[in-house]
């Protein structure tokens, strides 16, 4: 009888020719085995001729094994190779019902398995996760109706206006081809050679240098469609939309100097804190939003081109409304047959649902689904688990490499007959994908409207939107990456990119290089977007952030265990940190030390605490640790003489963002959260961050 298969065909239940059901392929039983389930006795030793003979080639154990391994790999994506994954759940509030008629969003409370990995660009797979560089957001729904993937980026622009410019723009930031160096990093002279030639990558390039290019964790960063598409509601009426991820947890930074020493330390830094986070219960939260415009035919909202991916469309024009929930919840069980072998497309769409023009996102639906043909070994990578729709799949494709379904019937074509006609095909009404008509005319041409032609106005908005702190980290950044660069011309290019952005910017840049500063045209008259800036003044939630306790066996344990709790309330973590490993005792308490001063750097926490009673060592590592978390502006604090501990470390009480008490009481944790939750003391900035210049602060 036809049933439905794991893999979602109608096809007959796996069974042997007498007619005995076959399992799934899965890890079962006690016994190792070979592939072919063959019980083995030794899989140590090769069967060689005699204890100091040759290797016998009847060895079928060793080649299998051997021969299985040698192809464990395959190729890293071309683009984004190092990303980390987790499943959720994604809950529809049903307001975006009145604009499309995707079922997944259309009823309150409707939820929708997903699956999201998280990446950096320029990367190898081995390469850390703390670099200077765009993050992906990829989302794959799987809707009744199909799977839907929103493949977007941290960031709401791109370097391109047009597809076919992709290769040049990765080969350009991609490491240089003799000696493949620099590693993950946009900080050489062939990316800035690019990047000052094309100026339309002026605008990603902004926010690439802001500290959105370094997040403090995928908890606490954006997302975004980027390309404006069409929403299609039921009653046929469309509208252009941007899609927009918004972090529960705020978003928030590393600082430049906190990653680098990140990448060195713990190259694996945001993947372990999400799957620490869901491990820990503390899930990652974003909630879905959708800026609506009208879909008048001119493809323009206020000016500004909708079908131009380097352009955003200001908040402040068009506010975000929020239609759903995504909480990401279970990791994954095998990196490789889940986060690796997941295949994003941004052709995976849904009714209601549908693209633009921009030249763009139409090149991107050529190349996702090519580029799994070579990752993935063939056509039939959408039976592996992590890409199977969860919903019925009946698709006339036949056979090919690593066809794992059985499919039944003699029609895989249409029309038919013998197979009674199906499968059939379906009306709008029956959910079909049908596209709304759209009108298409115009000359074979291959250049870009007029309208593209604006690369200096945005990036102007973008700068001057933000606050002068955030402002002197986009001058350090550009600072820092020119700086690396070898060939004067390259950098005196981009300066003149500057200048045209902001005479500031590109001052203040060309003093750091020790350049002179060209002029430019900047925008006089930009408007400002203040959503832009990330800065916050009031402390926002804590889960899924660490503090670290510096303790030894004299510490105040009662105090720890306070800390301890009230930080495991907000969600949060705390670390004891003491200069050997074990266990802390006094009396009945106990505490273990989880890090030690070998082990841990400042970078793991977003707040150091000195515990009471702590004997001061004088040891540099101590000193090292507390400099460096004061330096990068995190919450310290000290209760009853660890004060002292702080002090001898340079660090004053009265300093900003410097949290001290009698005791680790409720006033003490309280301020403490409150200090975590305003994610730096941004008022030591002045005094502690290296920049080009000293930055200038409104307080
Ligand atoms: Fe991608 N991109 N891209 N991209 N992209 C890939 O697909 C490509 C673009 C994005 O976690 C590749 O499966 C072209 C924009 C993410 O698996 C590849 C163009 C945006 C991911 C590819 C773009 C993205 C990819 C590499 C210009 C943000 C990681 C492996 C037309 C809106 C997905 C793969 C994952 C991956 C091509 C531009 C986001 C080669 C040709 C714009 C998040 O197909």
């Amino acid at each position: 009888m036809a049933t439905s298969s794991p893999n979602g065909k109608n096809a007959p239940a796996p069974a042997t020719a007498a007619g005995s059901p076959v399992a799934v392929q899965e890890e079962a039983g006690e016994f190792l085995t070979t592939a072919q389930g063959l019980r083995l006795p030794d899989t140590d030793h090769s069967l060689k001729a005699g204890e100091r003979g040759p290797t016998l080639m009847e060895d079928f154990h060793l080649r299998e094994k051997i021969t299985h391994f040698d192809h464990e790999r395959i190729p890293e994506r071309v683009v984004h190779a190092r990303g980390a994954a987790a499943h959720g759940i994604f809950e529809s509030y049903g307001t975006g019902r009145s604009v499309t008629k995707a079922g997944f969003l259309a009823s309150k409370g409707l939820q929708t398995d997903v699956f999201v990995r998280f990446s950096t660009v320029l990367g190898s797979r081995g390469s850390a996760d703390t670099v200077r560089d765009t993050r992906g957001f990829a989302v794959k729904f799987y809707t009744a109706e199909g799977t839907f993937d929103l493949v977007g980026n941290n960031m709401p622009v791109f370097f391109i206006q047009d597809g076919i410019k992709f290769p040049d723009v990765i080969h350009a930031a991609k490491p240089h081809p003799d000696r493949e160096i620099p590693q993950a990093q946009s900080a050489h002279d062939s990316f800035w050679d690019f990047a000052s030639l094309h100026t339309e990558a002026t605008h990603h390039v902004m926010w690439n240098m802001s500290d959105r290019g370094i997040p403090r964790s995928y908890r606490t960063m954006e997302g975004f469609g980027v390309h404006t598409f069409r929403l299609v509601n039921e009653a046929g009426e469309t509208s252009l939309v941007k899609f927009h991820w918004k972090p529960v947890a705020g978003v928030h930074s590393l600082v430049w100097e906190e990653a680098q020493i990140t990448a060195g330390v713990d190259p694996d830094f945001h993947r372990r804190d999400m799957a620490d986070g869901i491990e820990a219960g503390e899930f990652l939260k974003y909630e879905l939003g959708i800026q609506v415009m009208p879909d008048d035919g001119s493809d323009t909202f206020e000016g500004i081109d909708l079908l131009d991916p380097t352009k955003l469309v200001p908040e402040e024009l068009a506010p975000v409304q929020l239609i759903g929930k995504l909480t990401l919840n279970r990791n994954p069980t095998s990196y490789f047959a889940e986060t690796e072998q997941v295949a994003f497309h941004s052709g995976n769409l849904v009714p209601g649902i549908e693209v633009t023009n921009d030249p763009l996102l139409q090149a991107r639906l050529f190349s996702y689904l090519d580029t799994q043909l070579t990752r993935l070994g063939g056509p039939n990578f959408t039976q592996l688990p992590i890409n199977q729709a969860h919903c019925p799949v009946n698709d006339m494709l036949r056979d090919g490499m690593h066809q794992s379904a059985v499919p039944a019937g003699l029609a895989p074509y249409r029309p038919n007959s013998i197979d009674g006609g199906v499968p059939l095909a379906a009306t709008a009404d029956e959910r079909g994908y049908v596209r709304t008509p759209r009108p298409v005319e115009g000359t074979v041409v291959r250049t870009s409207p007029v309208s593209f032609g604006d690369h200096f106005t945005q990036p102007a908005m973008f700068y001057r939107s933000l606050t002068p702190l955030e402002q002197a980290h986009i001058v350090e950044a550009f600072t820092f990456e020119l700086g690396k660069c070898c060939e004067q011309a390259i950098k005196e290019r981009e300066l003149q990119v500057l200048a045209n952005v902001d005479a500031d910017l590109c001052a203040q840049v060309a003093a750091g290089l020790g350049l002179p500063a060209p002029d430019g045209q900047p925008a006089a008259d930009a408007a400002l977007s203040p959503a832009l800036s990330q800065i916050v003044t009031e402390p926002g939630p804590i889960a899924g952030r660490k503090i670290g306790i510096i303790a030894d066996a004299g510490a105040d344990l009662a105090g720890i265990g306070k800390i301890r709790q009230a930080a495991a309330k907000l969600g949060a973590t705390a670390l004891v940190i003491a200069p050997v490993g074990g266990v802390l005792a006094s009396g009945a308490r106990k505490e273990t030390v989880d890090r030690t001063l070998l082990t841990t750097r400042s970078v793991e926490f977003d707040a150091l605490v000195v515990a009471g009673g702590t004997t001061p060592t004088g040891d540099i590592k101590l000193t090292i640790l507390l400099q460096e978390a004061f330096r990068h502006c995190k919450a310290l604090g000290a209760w009853g003489d660890g004060t002292a501990i702080l002090e001898a470390a340079g660090i004053t009480a009265d300093a900003p963002g410097v949290v001290t008490g009698d005791a680790a009481g409720k006033s003490f944790t309280d301020r403490l959260a409150a200090a975590v939750g305003l994610h730096r003391a941004w008022d030591r900035a002045p005094a502690v961050m290296a920049s080009a210049v000293p930055p200038v602060l409104t307080s």
